[in-house]
């Protein structure tokens, strides 16, 4: 009998403050003529059953790209856990898959290698490294971990790494995709990202 695959829904967060970009909402930055934010609609929309983007700004904006737009059920900008625990209130699926806003090259084969890493090691969370560090706000989340986010969150924990070492947690790596985790935090990255596609 063949397995049944778990579902997964795709959930970009794009809910931060963009402190380092001036607080211009970063998703909707254009990057050589398209939003940030579409680079990563691009990349994770075929890998997932379902995607959702997490906004607390701008919402209208957001829902023009076609997807459901999710705001923080806890306010206050209490950092990306919080659109993490948002997304998995928001929808049905076994799994939430997240990846930031700012990453233009988000691996094509994210979803796949997250759910081998997850499955192998019978974990409830999956984080992406690069060969040298861990990037935990690309995670694959199991939704039984709602009470663990809301109660971490309700304590006034934000520290997604600290988060992420108190669960049963797999490792993807993703050593041989170098561009993957390059993010777009500052006016000096988005032109330094430029330089990139223009290259490509
Ligand atoms: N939902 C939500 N997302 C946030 C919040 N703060 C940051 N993020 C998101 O988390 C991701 C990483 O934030 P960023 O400022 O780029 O931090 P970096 O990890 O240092 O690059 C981005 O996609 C942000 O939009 C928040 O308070 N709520
Ligand atoms: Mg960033």
């Amino acid at each position: 009998m063949s397995k049944i695959h778990p579902t997964v829904t795709g959930i970009i967060l794009a809910g931060g403050r963009a402190r380092r970009m001036d607080e211009r909402d970063k998703g909707l930055i254009e990057l050589e003529g398209m939003p940030l934010i579409k680079y990563t609609i691009n990349a994770l929309s075929p890998q997932v059953e379902q995607l959702m983007i997490n906004a607390n700004r701008n919402q209208e904006s957001y829902g023009e790209f076609g997807f459901p737009v999710i705001s923080d059920q806890i306010t206050g900008f209490l950092g990306p856990l919080a659109g993490m625990a948002a997304a998995i209130q928001s929808c049905d699926s076994d799994y939430i898959l997240s990846i930031p806003c700012d990453t233009p090259w988000v691996p094509k084969d994210l979803a796949t290698r997250m759910l081998a890493a997850i499955e192998k090691e019978q974990a409830d969370l999956c984080v992406a490294h690069d060969g040298e560090r861990l990037h935990p706000v690309f995670a694959l989340i199991n939704r039984n971990r709602i009470n663990s986010l809301t109660k971490y969150l309700n304590s006034g924990e934000r520290a997604v790494h600290r988060w992420c070492k108190q669960q049963r947690l797999a490792i993807a790596d993703f050593s041989d995709q170098p561009k993957a985790f390059i993010n777009v935090n500052t006016p000096e990255e988005l032109i330094a990202a430029a330089e990139i596609v223009k290259s490509a």
